[in-house]
């Protein structure tokens, strides 16, 4: 019997999202996204590939279901391409093959007793409402508002769980600082150091909004639960000197808090300690206003207890320092000049998934997160919507490394439920297969399925993870990590 259990009823599940997997990037009346645009910008993507077939779910969809059905999981999270349904972004069109294209899959998964998780957004925006500004534009929250009711109208009856966002923290910093240029839409000269703060704003706003509509139309009928995904690194302090202690918790508050404050916490509004310090900066920068914008009290109401639970994505801890940045300090970017830190890993922590893997084997922090979320957030509903890691190509099918990571990771999930109290409902392994790993491109492989992208047929294949995570599953446990046999290096 492991020592690492869960509880009866424990969720256990797989995540993908859109644009990674579904290729068929202009068939069917797709519109184009942002990531189409910036796949097919050279130099972009690191292996100079794109999106454009990833895995080619949107024709492969049956296979990937019969994965999930052999792997015995409760639930299966993808998300909605967003051009796929709206080419343009708006109802002003519908694209009818696209919305079948989802009541396929989500049929499916409800035939093989698997419960469809929704993200509505997973970066795919939209060219024509990037077009328009995106983010930046307040008119976004609008565009989603709709986009959202459209989704919960026609696929609410049958999915029952829907996460607004994916990780808006990447969104506003790898896709909006004029100088993080990894993201799409990325690369925008005229960005200015308003621009991640004034995004996740409109984020924040197009959640509530997309939160109250489900609540207020659909919520009695359909009998669903709405939440967001939100993304942190555990933020451990370099030394004890009280600077780098402040500094870590700096960097947790304008990590996750910057999210999570305004939806879960008691007094709502973005965390106080960021207030107070985005106001001091501006000032300093001889700003009349403050970069991080303010919120109407009915702004805050509406924000305030718009979840039913909390999506959270954990890969790794930080190391934090605090650092008086200037600006001829190289190698400095705006969000560690912003937030006065460093962050960075102890060169002791086990490097996972190859030399240019950013994975390191930290559980504990994922512990220290949940308790974290836990004391903060009043032990809200916990999902754990993505954790995961990364081999690299051509690494063979026999992923030690991957049982290893997903394995520590999961005792610390079971210790942060049986000895700590926290209220984690599931846990989500990142990902079903291989796919496009954004501007990573195919170098860096998160699948407990293989996908082989050389082959136009793109044919799935189980890594040694996969029936390891089948036995945990059985077992609603942790159990034995196979041999490696010596020949293994992964
Ligand atoms: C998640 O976030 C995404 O939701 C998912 O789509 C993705 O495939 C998965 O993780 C695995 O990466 O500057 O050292 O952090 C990923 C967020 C942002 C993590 C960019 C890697 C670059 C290296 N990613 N980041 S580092």
């Amino acid at each position: 019997m492991s020592d690492f259990t869960f509880p009866k009823g424990f969720i256990w599940s797989c995540a993908t999202a859109s644009a990674q997997i579904e290729g068929a990037w202009n068939e069917d009346g797709k519109g184009l996204s942002i990531w189409d645009t910036y796949c097919h910008t050279p130099g972009k993507i690191v292996d100079g590939s794109t999106c454009d077939v990833a895995c080619d779910s949107y024709h492969l969809y049956e296979e990937d279901v019969a994965l999930l059905k052999g792997l015995g999981v409760q639930q299966y999270r993808f998300s909605i391409a967003w051009a796929r349904i709206l080419p343009t972004g708006t109802v002003d069109v519908v694209n009818q093959k696209g919305v079948d294209y989802y009541h396929k899959l989500i049929d499916a998964l409800i035939a093989s007793g698997i419960e469809p998780v929704i993200t509505l957004y997973h970066w795919d925006l939209p060219q024509s409402l990037q077009d328009l500004g995106g983010w930046l534009n307040r008119q976004i929250v609008d565009w989603f508002a709709e986009y959202a009711r459209f989704c919960f109208k026609n696929f609410g009856t049958t999915a029952k769980i829907w996460i607004t966002l994916n990780e808006p923290w990447v969104a506003s910093w790898y896709g909006y600082a004029g100088d993080a240029k990894s993201h799409a839409p990325g690369g925008f000269q005229q960005h200015t150091p308003w621009a991640p703060y004034l995004c996740a704003h409109h984020m924040l706003l197009s959640h509530a909004a997309a939160y109250r509509i489900y609540e207020r139309e659909f919520k009695n009928e359909q009998n669903g639960k709405c939440g967001i995904s939100l993304n942190c690194h555990w933020k451990e302090p370099a030394t004890s000197d009280p600077d780098d202690q402040a500094a870590a918790r700096r960097a947790f508050e304008m990590q996750l808090g910057w999210f999570a404050n305004a939806i879960f916490s008691k007094e709502g509004d973005y965390p106080l300690l960021m207030r107070e310090h985005m106001a001091e900066l501006s000032k300093q920068e001889g700003r009349a206003t403050s970069r991080l914008p303010k919120f109407t009290q009915q702004e805050i109401q509406s924000l305030k207890g718009s979840a039913d639970f909390f999506g959270l994505n954990y890969y790794m801890a930080h190391m934090v320092k605090s650092q008086k940045w200037s600006e001829s300090t190289p190698n400095s970017c705006q969000r560690l000049r912003d937030g006065g830190y460093v962050e960075f890993f102890d060169p002791h922590w086990e490097q996972i998934g190859g030399k240019q893997s950013w994975i390191r084997n930290t559980p504990w922090g994922l512990r220290n997160v949940l308790n974290f979320v836990k004391n903060e957030y009043n032990n809200v509903p916990l999902l754990i919507t993505e954790n995961g890691c990364c081999n690299e190509r051509y690494d063979g099918l026999e992923d030690h490394q991957r049982i290893k990571y997903v394995g520590d990771h999961l005792k610390a999930v079971s210790q942060a439920i049986n000895t700590d109290g926290c209220n984690v409902i599931g846990y989500t392994v990142w990902s079903l297969v291989d796919n496009f790993e954004w501007a990573e491109g195919y170098t860096l492989l998160f699948g407990i399925h293989s996908v082989d992208f050389d082959d136009p047929k793109r044919p799935r294949r189980p890594k040694l993870s996969a029936s390891w995570y089948k036995q945990c599953i059985e077992a609603n446990a942790v159990v034995e990590a196979p041999q490696a046999s010596p020949k293994t290096h992964v």
